[in-house]
């Protein structure tokens, strides 16, 4: 263990190298007891007679049994379900000048990471789709230690303080007398909770926006959330804020197409992850920052130390300065992507903390929480969790300690060991907190500049297109349609007339109550006794009016790339092959799939004779799978008309304002269909057959992701 640290240092590798030591593979080796000891019959416990009871003496089938009964840890409390991937993260500039953290100085070095994509509210075994937040958790094995940043796929947070969080996890998992509804926030006591804190405000714009329900993983924006600090070699401070920019854009689907796929395949984000990776296809994210100097602490309408507020990239741009690529998948799920422990805390030279109330819980939380399920101080040692740098201490001992540290001396300062381990000097290397001067009092309090809970919830929704606000109105719709309680469905109300008068009305209309008039003011139930009908939320106007950097359509980074797409083909025997053929190639040189799609499995003929292999039938595709979908021309395709599950998929496709291309007999199909007609521009169809200029067109709107102004028609 000691001699790979020294090597693995080095590259992108250094942390495959690492974990090379606790593989293992049965390839060619007998079946052997945990003692090593070769087992002669897997098949049947040791018995007295043929049919006589059990021995207990059978060490085999006790150790079996036992194992087995111990393979569960508790879950996660939050962020149970997860996917995770291995790559490595490159920088583009050294950022000296502001951080002397060394993977952020040296651009010849790959910094090897682990990063995990979780839900949060539902158990491990639930939905890939539900409404919620994305975690996205980075561990950067550094040659410095490990830096964990512990972000999510949105910017703010709905508490401002850590001592809420226990609070606002208890109101958002399933109800406790019943255990429903499972990774679902549209029930009672979530929106209770939120109605009575209007700090919330802004990330429940953010959670009803489509950020709640990702295309894909690959296709989320991540952000540390909190305001950090980088200090540089002359101990000076900047505050940061991170941010991860999807090389594929940032996209989301329909949630009714979100509660379809839940159906189809609860493991579609899991699935993307895994597939895209072993594909070839690498998912990249820029890592961009934001930096404030320190004397531009109080220079904005909000506070930095404020988890609910995000700095407005029109005024403080991200600068990119490098990328991150995952480029291989788990060997083994449960020793990695469930064993990983994420820590905000586990921070290296040249990063600090701020003062964020909710930060500094985080600190405190992160540890606490793995010695609950990994059950141990020493899950530092679990293969996924070791730093790849030397790591030498005089901690000792403790529930299945793996380090066999030779010598008498476990203590410091000490002479016996010639006084090893060794502090060591900030030259050196030697981590020490940013000096920050505090002089106060001790309070249990909330700053008054924390206080305005709705401009940047109102910046957030202003600076959506129409479409956009539509999904947040629908969503609110649904959720609170769920709500039975109407004084929380009307308290609601009240904190979205303070967000948007013609939102609170179109959601009050949908749920048949009108906007209440007596609570125009809200009131902040988020104080200590002492302080009730004290530090009413304020709503103060925001120098920034609209920020683009908020809209996934308006977005000034939105990528029109097609790769990695799965495009369908409605196919049938006797389709024209030169129609699959050239519309196959032209999506596949733009880097997307096409996936054939027949009444059955193996292959089908084509018009001239020729075979195409099938990929899935009707029974299992479904269109919530796919991106897109392409009718050929051919023959036999006129019979799909007939074909039940045909007409779902393009009803479906086209009530999720997907990009339909169809030739030929296809386009025919189209027009046929009652409810599709080619009524929309969405609609791209051609009577030729093999049209370069369809699948010219095709791809060209299929970069947009959706026809999002079909709803309008729907
Ligand atoms: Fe947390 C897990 C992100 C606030 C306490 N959190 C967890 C994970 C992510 C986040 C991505 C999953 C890590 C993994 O994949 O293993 N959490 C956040 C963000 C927050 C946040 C972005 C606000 C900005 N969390 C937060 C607070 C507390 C916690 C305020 C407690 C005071 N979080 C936890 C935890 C978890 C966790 C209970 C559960 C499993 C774990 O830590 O390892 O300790």
């Amino acid at each position: 263990m000691k001699n790979s640290k020294k090597t693995n240092q080095d590259n992108a590798d250094g942390k495959q190298k690492d974990l090379e030591y606790n593989k293992s593979t049965a390839e060619n080796e007998f079946l052997t007891t945990n003692q090593g000891v070769k087992i002669n019959d897997n098949n049947n416990s040791l018995k007295s007679g043929e049919r006589g009871p059990s021995l207990l003496e059978d060490f085999i089938l006790r150790e079996k049994i036992t194992h087995f009964d111990h393979e569960r840890i508790p879950e996660r409390i939050v962020h149970a379900r997860g996917s995770a991937a291995h790559g490595y993260f490159e920088l583009y500039k050294p950022m000296g000048e502001y951080t002397k953290a060394g993977f952020l100085n040296d651009t010849t070095i790959k910094t090897p990471v682990f990063v995990r994509f979780s839900t949060v509210a539902g158990s491990r075994g639930s939905t890939d789709l539900a409404r919620d937040v994305r975690g996205f958790a980075v561990k950067f094995y550094t040659q410095e230690g490990n830096f964990d940043l512990v972000g999510n796929n949105m910017p703010v947070f709905f508490i401002q303080d850590a001592m809420k969080f226990p609070d606002l996890v208890h109101a958002v998992k399933a109800e406790p007398h019943n255990e429903i509804p499972q990774a679902a926030s549209a029930h009672d006591t979530f929106w209770d909770f939120i109605s009575l804190m209007p700090e919330s405000m802004h990330m429940i714009m953010w959670v009803m926006s489509d950020r709640a329900i990702p295309r894909s993983l690959r296709m989320m924006e991540g952000f540390g959330v909190h305001t950090f600090r980088f200090i540089n070699d002359k101990n000076e401070s900047h505050f940061v804020k991170f941010h991860w920019k999807p090389k594929l854009g940032t996209h989301g689907v329909a949630w009714d197409e979100a509660q379809k796929i839940s159906g189809k395949n609860s493991d579609f984000h899991k699935l993307d992850l895994w597939e895209a990776i072993e594909a070839g296809n690498f998912p990249e994210w820029e890592l961009g920052v934001q930096i404030i100097p320190e004397a531009d602490e109080h220079k904005f309408d909000f506070d930095l130390l404020d988890p609910t507020k995000l700095v407005p990239e029109e005024l403080v741009p991200v600068t990119i300065i490098g990328k991150m690529t995952l480029n291989k998948n788990p060997d083994n799920f449960f020793a990695e992507t469930e064993q990983v422990a994420f820590h905000p805390g586990h921070i290296v030279p040249g990063i600090d903390f701020s003062n964020d109330p909710l930060l500094q819980g985080r600190l405190f939380s992160y540890t606490d929480t793995q010695l609950s399920r990994l059950g141990s101080p020493n899950f530092h040692e679990i293969p996924i969790n070791r730093t790849i740098a030397p790591m030498h201490n005089n901690q000792r001992d403790g529930h299945m300690r793996q380090e066999i540290a030779t010598g008498r001396v476990s203590y410091h300062p000490n002479s016996l060991g010639g006084g090893c381990p060794f502090q060591a000097k900030m030259d050196q290397g030697g981590f020490t907190s940013f000096n920050e001067c505090v002089d106060a009092h001790k309070v249990r309090a909330r700053s008054a500049s924390f206080a305005d809970h709705f401009s940047q919830a109102v910046l957030f929704y202003n600076s959506q297109t129409p479409i956009e606000q539509d999904h947040i109105a629908s969503a609110l719709s649904f959720e609170l349609g769920k709500v039975e309680t109407v004084a929380i469905r009307e308290r609601m109300l009240g904190l979205l007339n303070q967000v948007d008068g013609d939102l609170a009305a179109t959601v009050g209309k949908n749920l048949g109550i009108p906007v209440p008039k007596n609570m125009e003011k809200p009131v902040n139930h988020g104080v200590g006794a002492d302080d009730e009908g004290k530090q009413e939320p304020t709503k103060v106007k925001q120098k920034t009016g609209n920020s683009d950097a908020l809209s996934m359509l308006k977005n000034p980074t939105i990528s029109d790339t097609i790769e990695t797409r799965q495009i369908a083909f409605l196919c049938n025997d006797n389709v024209s092959s030169s129609s699959v053929k050239t519309m196959k190639s032209a999506l596949e040189n733009a880097g997307a799939k096409a996936v054939i799609i027949a009444p059955h499995l193996g292959t089908i003929a084509t018009e001239d004779g020729a075979e195409i292999p099938v990929d899935q039938t009707y029974k299992i595709a479904a269109s919530v799978l796919f991106d897109g979908v392409f009718i050929p021309a051919g023959k036999g395709i006129s019979e799909l008309s007939k074909v039940k599950e045909v007409k779902e998929f393009l009803n479906d496709s086209y009530n999720h304002c997907k990009f339909i291309a169809a030739e030929a007999e296809g386009a025919q199909i189209v027009k046929n269909q009652n409810d599709i007609k080619d009524k929309d521009a969405g609609i791209i169809t051609t009577e030729k057959a093999a049209d370069k200029a369809l699948s010219t067109s095709f791809i060209k709107a299929l970069g947009r992701h959706r026809f999002w102004e079909r709803e309008k028609s729907l």
